[in-house]
């Protein structure tokens, strides 16, 4: 088989990649080795940037995130109890929206298999050859038979655990890393949210963050040890250590309900340069890692779809490249301004493990200034609602 671009993974990423392509007349296949049921249930990133949105507008996969997904124009900062609002819509004049990450997957799989695209579902052994010939090869399994696709160009869209990054050839890459020394219990419940935005609350106790995935439906997280036994928190436990770490008048206000999905995920900063390899281009989670506490990870997939889709676009509407040898330095620029504000947020909000006294009081001393000064809160509401996409 034949096609211009080999698209391996249908996250975001991917998914997102196809369909900016199609737009552009550019053909693509997408190869996923789970299900489609699994990755349609994959329960991850909850927060859409604003410019998100508007691209899943201008795509014409938009109409359910405008029907089902809640636009939220600030955040809540809590201190020990004391809740402060940092007001978007007043700061920057700009909104998020709260629309789950199964949710985009499920659109986004609509809509490209509606245009007639193609996605191989449930392939096996996949892999990489050819990176540095003007025709690098794909090749998998699909119900055990081998098959290959010859590609102008391979899109590696396969996340942290992916293929492609390892199929670079030694010494290309540099890694740059930080993995922090605590985690997020995360749970789902069937439970109204206990505040109409979402509540980053930090305390003695450690971090807790109150978001939601409708008006009926919670999205819960508690800051734990990074390698914590999730069969060691019963549901009351997880529900009364919520209680502890909000105020009394929060706490009485947060509703109890069935929790469906429970997990515990380890937080790191990840990025890898350069992010292309002869015909190989990584986006997404297969060349960086986000803490979720900027909610970025998901947007930041995104945008590094569309600059290769720009640059893919003008290479083959006038052969030149100078886009796609442009495409680390111009996704590099947006992505370690994430991973700074990620890192910023981190580390202002959990409580460090082997903090000392001044420590603790340095950090508070952030908070109060961050949801006090003007210039810091429209600091944080311009990084946290998405940067300018240029
Ligand atoms: P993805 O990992 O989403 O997609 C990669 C795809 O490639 C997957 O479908 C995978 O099955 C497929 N694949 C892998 N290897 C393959 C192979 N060999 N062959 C074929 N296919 C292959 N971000 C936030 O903003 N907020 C959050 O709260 C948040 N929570 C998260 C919780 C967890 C547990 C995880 C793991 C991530 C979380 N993220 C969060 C980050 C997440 O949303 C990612 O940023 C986002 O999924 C990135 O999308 P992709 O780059 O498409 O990668
Ligand atoms: C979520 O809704 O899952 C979510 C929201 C904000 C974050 C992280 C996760 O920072």
């Amino acid at each position: 088989m034949r096609v211009q671009v080999g698209i391996i993974g249908a996250g975001p990423a991917g998914l997102m990649l196809s369909l900016l392509l199609h737009r552009a007349g550019i053909s693509s296949i997408i190869i996923e080795n789970r299900s489609r049921q699994y990755v349609e249930a994959r329960v991850r990133a909850g927060v859409l940037e604003h410019w998100t949105t508007e691209l899943m507008s201008e795509l014409g996969v938009g109409e359910r995130l405008r029907k089902e997904g809640l636009v939220h124009e600030g955040i809540d900062i809590g201190i020990n109890g004391e809740r402060r609002r940092i007001d978007f819509k007043a700061l920057v004049n700009k909104t998020i929206t709260i629309y789950g990450q199964q949710e985009v997957v499920k659109d986004l799989i609509a809509a490209r298999l509606a245009q007639g695209g193609e996605i191989e579902f449930e392939v096996s052994d996949t892999s990489v050859d050819r990176l540095d010939s003007e025709r690098p090869i794909i090749r998998y399994k699909k119900n055990g038979e081998p098959r290959e696709i010859e590609c102008d160009f391979i899109a590696g869209c396969d996340g942290f655990h992916g293929i492609c990054r390892p199929s670079i050839p030694k010494g290309v890459l540099t890694e740059f890393e930080r993995v922090y020394p605590y985690g997020w219990l995360g749970v789902l419940s069937e439970s109204p949210p206990v505040s109409h935005e979402l509540i980053y609350s930090y305390t003695d106790r450690g971090f807790a963050l109150y978001t939601m995935r409708s008006n009926s439906i919670s999205r819960l997280y508690l800051q734990v040890d990074p390698d914590e036994d999730i069969n060691k928190w019963s549901d009351e436990e997880i529900w009364n250590e919520l209680k502890r770490r909000v105020s009394p008048e929060t706490a009485a206000k947060l509703q109890t309900g069935r929790v469906f999905e429970k997990g515990v995920t380890a937080m790191r900063s990840f990025v890898v340069e350069p992010m292309q390899f002869g015909r190989l281009f990584l986006s997404g989670d297969a060349a960086h890692i986000v803490p979720p506490t900027g909610a970025k990870g998901m947007n930041l997939a995104v945008a590094d779809v569309l600059f290769f889709s720009r640059a893919l676009e003008s290479f083959y509407k006038t052969k030149s490249t100078s886009l796609l040898d442009g495409y680390t330095k111009k996704c590099l620029s947006r992505i370690w301004k994430a991973q700074r504000f990620s890192y910023f947020m981190t580390t202002m909000l959990h409580l460090n493990p082997g903090d000392s006294e001044f420590d603790r009081r340095r950090q508070l001393a952030e908070l109060d200034y961050v949801t006090s000064s003007k210039a810091a809160s429209t600091a944080l509401a311009e990084n946290y609602v998405g940067l300018p996409i240029d």
